[in-house]
């Protein structure tokens, strides 16, 4: 008798062809229908390009914007809530109706044109307001607000909502404390405050993950991780190892915490080396153990190579990286942005993601290609993003025949929308939102050639995709 499972041979019949956005970035209505102030809206507003206020006016555009999602045969769509639409100052007795309604619309069309919702709680939006009544994430109160209002949308729309994740790429909030509305003069303050919102944010998606498996048994329920594939600058150890350090204090992290429910031991460690204190109560430990995410959503866009450097300052986030230098490929094909184009590198952080949690179930969330793009004759014909679709499904259906459990995939992003520093210009979108970062235009939505690639994909169940390189 056989006892080895079989290893699927293609992409599975029901995978989840998807694409992905999340609320301030899409959006608009910033200040409409009772709507409160995020953190996001307040960056934007300092950013030198557009702010958050129409962007690119889904909130306005849901109709029109579902219909093209089906007629592209979506599967799945993963876009997020905005906490401050439904609690506008965080913790309000009651949700915002307005805010309910509209949320309840776009779940409904998107069920009725039958693709699924995979729903991210919290994308880099916290409510202004609890930053001012007591500093946001940086305060423990944080976890039962969150709690409740994940309890609360998980009440409003769990009954057709089949795929939750609960903080979009924590590592990146804790390690960038402003993205969270937090700050501090003192650096070494910053720091350990930063690493307190990390800890406040890993119990209160415990709780919650726990809050759903009650509720809702059959529900799937994770983080959506920041994934950068890190490589070596050359074969010596000190490379090797920062590289996988970096790895582990990115994107490990928050997979081990979330799959294992424990701080895992090189985070103690950089805390002890860098002098930081969590505020660990008692209990805290058994929360961690008594929620576990049930699978998990990774953001993967490409890879990067660093070197150890004599500098001692922070070459990358806020502190936590340091000694350390990116160094470019010109081998590969590299963005204006400094993405590279290198789609083994998704097979084999797949990889490693299986065999750490093995046949973990796995959402790509996001995984896109930015390019400054014009509309001609009503056309954009953006072979780059073709050529990174085709190459990173192409290297899918490859780790999905190593035994790797990917479910679902979801590109960035199914329209154009607010990058989170660079404005419009850095177009991500299968679709093209006619404005620019001076002027709304008209908001008119025109598929790019990638979109009708895509569709290919999705209607073939990617039978067009059988070459690893096409021509860009
Ligand atoms: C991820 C975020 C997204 C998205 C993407 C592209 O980190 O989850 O919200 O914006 O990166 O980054 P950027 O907008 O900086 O181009």
């Amino acid at each position: 008798m056989n006892n080895f499972r079989t290893l699927p041979d293609d992409f599975p019949k029901n995978f989840l062809w998807g694409a992905s956005t999340s609320a301030f970035q899409v959006e608009g209505a910033a200040n409409e229908d009772g709507k409160g102030v995020t953190i996001a809206d307040l960056r934007s507003q300092k950013s030198k390009y557009l702010d958050t206020s129409v962007s690119v006016d889904h909130y306005h555009h849901v109709v029109e914007d579902v219909q093209l999602m089906a007629d592209l045969g979506l599967k799945s769509y993963r876009f997020s809530i905005s906490w401050a639409r439904i609690f506008p100052h965080g913790n309000d007795p009651e949700p915002n109706q307005l805010g309910v309604d509209f949320y309840n619309q776009l779940i409904n069309e998107l069920v009725k044109a039958g693709i699924e919702p995979i729903v991210t709680l919290f994308h880099f939006d916290c409510p202004q307001s609890l930053v001012e009544q007591y500093g946001g994430w940086a305060n423990r109160q944080a976890i039962d607000d969150y709690y409740h209002y994940a309890k609360t949308v998980l009440e409003l729309f769990g009954d057709r909502v089949n795929y939750w994740l609960t903080i979009n790429e924590q590592s990146l909030l804790a390690n960038v404390p402003s993205m969270n509305g937090i700050s501090d003069s003192n650096r070494t303050r910053l720091r350990e405050k930063g690493e307190n919102s990390n800890y406040y944010m890993f119990l209160a998606q415990a709780k919650v993950y726990k809050l759903c498996h009650q509720m809702y048994p059959e529900a799937k329920i994770g983080p959506a991780v920041s994934y950068m594939t890190n490589f070596p600058y050359d074969h010596t150890s000190a490379n090797a190892l920062k590289s996988k350090s970096m790895e582990d204090m990115i994107s490990f992290i928050d997979m081990d915490v979330a799959l294992r429910g424990q701080l895992p031991d090189y985070y103690l460690r950089y805390l002890k080396d860098s002098g930081l204190q969590l505020d660990i109560q008692e209990g805290d430990a058994k929360i961690l153990q008594s929620g576990r995410a049930n699978y998990l959503g990774l953001n993967w866009y490409s890879t990067s190579i660093f070197k150890l450097s004599d500098d001692e300052s922070p070459k990358m986030l806020d502190g936590v990286i340091s000694n350390v230098e990116k160094v470019s490929d010109d081998r590969l094909m590299n963005s204006e942005w400094d993405f590279s184009y290198d789609p083994v590198g998704l097979r084999f952080a797949l990889q490693k993601v299986n065999d750490r949690f093995p046949n973990i179930p796995i959402i790509i969330t996001e995984c896109g290609w930015p390019e400054r793009e014009e509309l001609v004759d009503g056309k954009v014909h953006d072979q780059k993003r073709i050529k990174y679709l085709n190459g990173h499904i192409y290297e899918l259906r490859q780790a999905i025949e190593d035994g790797v459990n990917v479910i679902s995939f979801n590109p960035w992003s199914f329209l154009d929308l607010l990058s989170v520093n660079d404005g419009i210009s850095k177009r991500y979108g299968l679709v093209f939102v006619d404005r620019d970062n001076e002027s709304a235009k008209e908001l008119k939505r025109y598929p790019k050639d990638s979109y009708y690639f895509y569709q290919e994909v999705i209607r073939t169940n990617a039978k067009n995709v059988t070459q690893r390189e096409i021509d860009n």
